[in-house]
C-alpha cells in the first residue's frame, strides 16, 4: 500500500475529505511544540479549518522535544495525516494539511530553535503533558529540583526541558526583536500563568536581560481545550488504511465533540480559529474549572474505580450502571457546589453531555492511560473541589472515594499489594518506598502517601479526618471490592 504524502493524496478513496486549499500558498506563521495525537486532532484541525475558510494563511511547523520522532512519522508524508472522528459505528476521515514542516529538537536542537525564532511565526502553541512544564503542581512554581532544569541551567544552548528550550527560542527572538504569543494547551488550570511562571523563572535564573524582555514582549494567554483523543492503536492505523486506501503513520482518532476557549491576549495578529468555533474570551478560568472538575474529574475517578473493577476503558466504566451513577452523583452532589457559573456550560446538561461522550463505544480510552501521571492531574480534578468544599464546611464522601481509588490503584501496582499492574507516574519511587515500609498494610500506606505535602498540599496532608476517611475508602475498595464500596458510600451520602 502506498504511503500518504502530497504525491499520493489524489489516490485517497473518494469521500475522504482533504485540504480544500492550496498548501503551497500558505506560510508558516504558527509553531507547535509536542505534536502528539491530541494536537493533531485538536489545534491543528482548527488551523486547517481557518486555512480552508480562507480566513487565515498561516500553517504551522511542528517540533517534538522528545520521542516519538515526529520527523519519522510525518516528514515522509509531507506533514499530511488522517484524523478519524468516530462515534459508534460511524467514522469520518479527513486528511489534514496544516502541518507543513516537522522537526525533532532532540536530533537537531539548534535547527529547532532557529525555526521557532523565525520572525514570521506569530504564535507558538504547545501540548507537552502536565509534567512537561516542570512545575510543582501544588504551587505552580518552577520545580528547581527537576534534573532537566538543573541540567539546562548549566547550558547556554541546546536546552531540553520546555522552559529551557523556550528560553533558547526567546533569546533568539529578543535578538531579532520579534515578540510572540505562547499558548499552553495542556489541562492545567491557569495554564498561561503556569507557562509564564516557568519560562520567566527560568529566564530570570539564566539571563536577566531576557527575563526583562519576556515581560514586555511575550504573551501567555490561558486556554481550555477539549476533545477526547486516546493514544492511537495499531487497529486504528488499519482502520484508516481501509478507509483511505493509503498507509499513514500519523493517524489520530477522536470523538466528534471539540471545544477551545482562549484568553484574548495576543501581541501578533490573532489566529482565525474562531471560524472553526473557538471562542476568544476575557477570562478562561471558569471554563477550565468546569471542564476539569466535571469531564476530567469523571475520567479520573472512573479510570481508577474501573481498573480496580477489572474494566479496560472509560466506555466500559460508564456502561457499568453503578460506576456511572457514582460519577454522576459525585459531580451533582459535590463538585457542582464549587463550580463557577458559565451560562453555556450549566452543570446538568454539561454532565449529561460528558457522560454520553464518555460512553462513546468507538473511543477506546484505556483506564491505565488516563491513570498515568495521576499526581499531575488529581489536584485540579478532585482535590481542589474537595478543598473548596471543606472551606465551606461541606463534607465530600464521594470525592474522597475517588481519592481512595487513586491510592488503591497505586497500591496495587506494588509487590506488597499484589503487583497487579504497572503504574506510570514520576512519584513511583516514592510509592515503592512507602509500599515497602507499610508491608501490605493499606492504612499505613495511605497515611504515608497522603502525608506527602508536595502532592496533597499542607492542608490535606495534615488533616487527620481526611486521612482516616480516605484510608477507609482505599481499604474498602481493596478488601470489599468496588461495587460494595460504591453502593455503601452512595447509600450513606446525603441525597442530591
Ligand atoms: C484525559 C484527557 O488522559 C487524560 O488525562 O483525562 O486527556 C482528556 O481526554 C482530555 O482532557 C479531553 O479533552
Amino acid at each position: 500500500m502506498k504511503r500518504l504524502n502530497e504525491e499520493t493524496l489524489p489516490l485517497a478513496a473518494a469521500g475522504v475529505r482533504r485540504p480544500g486549499y492550496d498548501r503551497a500558498r500558505t506560510r508558516i506563521g504558527f509553531a507547535h511544540v509536542g505534536v502528539g495525537a491530541f494536537h493533531r486532532c485538536h489545534q491543528a484541525e482548527y488551523t486547517e479549518d481557518a486555512l480552508e475558510a480562507g480566513a487565515d494563511d498561516r500553517a504551522e511547523i511542528g517540533v517534538n522535544l522528545r520521542p516519538p520522532s515526529i520527523e519519522d512519522q510525518l516528514a515522509p508524508q509531507d506533514g499530511l495525516y488522517t484524523r478519524l472522528l468516530v462515534d459508534g459505528e460511524k467514522a469520518e476521515a479527513r486528511v489534514i494539511g496544516s502541518i507543513r514542516r516537522v522537526l525533532d529538537a532532540e536530533r537537531e536542537p539548534a535547527k529547532a530553535v532557529v525555526a521557532l525564532a523565525d520572525t514570521g511565526i506569530d504564535v507558538v502553541t504547545m501540548t507537552v503533558t502536565e509534567k512537561g512544564y516542570c512545575h510543582v503542581p501544588a504551587s505552580g512554581a518552577l520545580d528547581w529540583e527537576r534534573p532537566e532544569i538543573s541540567e539546562d541551567l548549566k547550558r547556554t544552548a541546546g536546552r531540553q526541558s520546555l522552559p529551557g528550550f523556550l528560553a533558547d527560542v526567546l533569546a533568539k527572538r529578543m535578538a531579532a526583536n520579534a515578540p510572540v504569543t505562547l499558548i499552553s494547551c495542556d489541562n492545567i488550570p491557569g495554564n498561561g500563568h503556569i507557562l509564564r511562571n516557568v519560562v520567566s523563572s527560568f529566564a530570570e535564573a539564566a539571563d536577566k536581560t531576557l527575563a526583562a524582555w519576556i515581560m514586555d514582549n511575550v504573551r501567555f494567554p490561558s486556554t481550555m481545550v477539549d476533545r477526547i483523543v486516546p493514544a492511537t492503536r495499531s487497529e486504528d492505523l488499519k482502520r484508516a488504511e481501509e478507509i483511505t486506501g493509503l498507509h499513514d503513520q500519523g493517524v489520530v482518532v477522536g470523538e466528534p465533540f471539540r471545544q477551545w476557549v482562549i484568553e484574548d491576549d495576543f501581541n501578533r495578529p490573532r489566529p482565525r480559529w474562531d471560524v472553526a468555533g473557538a471562542e476568544f474570551v476575557g477570562d478562561v478560568e471558569p471554563y477550565e474549572f468546569i471542564k476539569m472538575r466535571v469531564l476530567n474529574a469523571c475520567q479520573t475517578a472512573l479510570c481508577y474505580l474501573g481498573a480496580l473493577s477489572g474494566l479496560g476503558t472509560t466506555c466500559d466504566d460508564v456502561n457499568d450502571p453503578l460506576l456511572k451513577s457514582f460519577a454522576r452523583r459525585m459531580i451533582l452532589a459535590e463538585s457542582a457546589a464549587v463550580l463557577p457559573d458559565v451560562p453555556s456550560m450549566q452543570v446538568g446538561p454539561y454532565l449529561d453531555l460528558t457522560l454520553s461522550r464518555l460512553g462513546n463505544p468507538a473511543i477506546r480510552h484505556s483506564n491505565h492511560q488516563i491513570a498515568t501521571d495521576g499526581s499531575q492531574k488529581i489536584n485540579q480534578r478532585i482535590l481542589q473541589p474537595l478543598r473548596d468544599r471543606m472551606a465551606r464546611g461541606l463534607s465530600s464522601p464521594l470525592l474522597e472515594v475517588a481519592v481512595g481509588g487513586w491510592v488503591a490503584y497505586l497500591a496495587k501496582s506494588q509487590p506488597a499489594f499484589g503487583a497487579t499492574w504497572t503504574a506510570s507516574d514520576q512519584i513511583m519511587p516514592f510509592v515503592a518506598d512507602i509500599a515497602k515500609k507499610s508491608s501490605g498494610n493499606v492504612g499505613a500506606f495511605t497515611r504515608l502517601f497522603i502525608e506527602n505535602r508536595a502532592i496533597f498540599g499542607d492542608g490535606l496532608a495534615q488533616d487527620a479526618g481526611f486521612i482516616a476517611r480516605t484510608t477507609t475508602a482505599a481499604r474498602a475498595l481493596l478488601e470489599d471490592g468496588v461495587a460494595r464500596t460504591l453502593a455503601g458510600t452512595m447509600a450513606e451520602a446525603p441525597p442530591v
